[in-house]
């Protein structure tokens, strides 16, 4: 039996055409923005990967069905939806076999985009190894599936609430190309500059195209992470963030949040605690992320 694929038109012909296609994730619209800017970002990001080329698959589950690609009227179903799954690797089957409505994260994105061929997936920021791991031992599921899943990750970094040098140590022992582009800094989300050197730096779509293709030809396991810092005009300093961050960790602690709610917790409070500036500059590095995984999917398209 083969995988529950259901193709939105347009994708479909585009995968029949061989044309470049860049998959998208579904819960920076139903957890990771408030309503209605993540319908705004979600429609923005689509035109993007449009203006630059390629063809947008945003990716969801939905009615027993894993979507590659959704329509207007799916995406506002997601973004008001109260009661949307944030489906990881452990639960996607899960909700497929029940029917229920759920929203990919990178990891689910992921194996959906590679079940769907698609090589190429733009997102804001993956998840990491969260502040304080050594006793909460939260590390997100997507730096496993970046070890496993064949599909070229674009994002502005790991997000600024994390520990970012665990998470680079993370990725380095699960044998995950981490990739900055264009400068040799890992970028972090809301900022360009995070003090950490990053693994490799490449400065082409070209390059990140041919190296995709090289893991391939060593039938190497797992995916690229690239690095794409956030567009200097749209940057927060980090430390005017550090502050903000420390202050909806404490929050969050406090509260007793944990598991899969810390991530959608502390970006809500930030957006808060920053008068919508975090939300601004995750829109536009979104979009900056978007326009890079349309270069590299059409480089991708192209015979070598
Ligand atoms: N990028 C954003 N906003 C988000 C996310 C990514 O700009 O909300 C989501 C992705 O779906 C990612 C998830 O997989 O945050 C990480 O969640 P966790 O830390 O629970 O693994
Ligand atoms: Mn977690």
């Amino acid at each position: 039996m083969s995988a529950p694929l259901s193709f939105a038109p347009e994708v479909a012909q585009a995968r029949a055409d061989g044309a470049p296609i860049v998959a998208l994730e579904s819960t920076i619209i139903s957890h990771g923005f408030p309503y209605p800017q993540n319908v705004e970002m979600a429609a923005k990001v689509e035109a993007e990967v449009r203006a630059a080329g390629a063809i947008p698959a945003t990716i969801a589950v939905m009615g027993g069905h894993l979507k590659i690609g959704l329509s207007e009227a799916e995406v506002e179903a997601l973004a008001k939806g109260r009661d949307i799954a944030k489906l990881s690797r452990a639960d996607l089957a899960a909700c497929l076999a029940s029917g229920a409505t759920g929203a990919t994260t990178v990891a689910a994105t992921m194996i959906a985009a590679h079940l769907a061929g698609i090589a190429v997936f733009a997102t804001g920021g993956i998840g990491g190894v969260h502040k304080g791991a050594e006793t909460s031992f939260d590390i997100s599921a997507d730096l496993r599936e970046l070890s496993e899943t064949p599909v070229t990750v674009v994002a502005a970094g790991a997000k600024a609430i994390l520990d970012l040098p665990k998470t680079l140590e993370v990725l380095e022992t699960l044998g995950v190309p981490v990739i900055a582009y264009g400068q040799d800094e890992f970028p972090a989300f809301w900022s360009q500059s995070s003090d950490l050197a990053a693994p490799l730096r490449m400065d082409r779509p070209e390059q990140i195209a041919a190296s995709h293709r090289m893991r391939a030809q060593l039938a190497l396991p797992g995916g690229q992470l690239v690095a794409n810092p956030i567009p200097a005009a749209a940057e927060i300093p980090s430390d005017h963030l550090a502050p903000l961050i420390a202050q909806a960790q404490g929050e969050a602690a406090a509260a007793g949040i944990h598991g899969k709610s810390v991530t959608p917790f502390l970006l809500q409070r930030l957006f808060e605690l920053s008068q919508g500036r975090t939300l601004e500059a995750n829109i536009a590095l979104v979009l900056n992320n978007a326009r890079l995984g349309a270069q590299i999917a059409t480089a991708l398209a192209q015979t070598p």
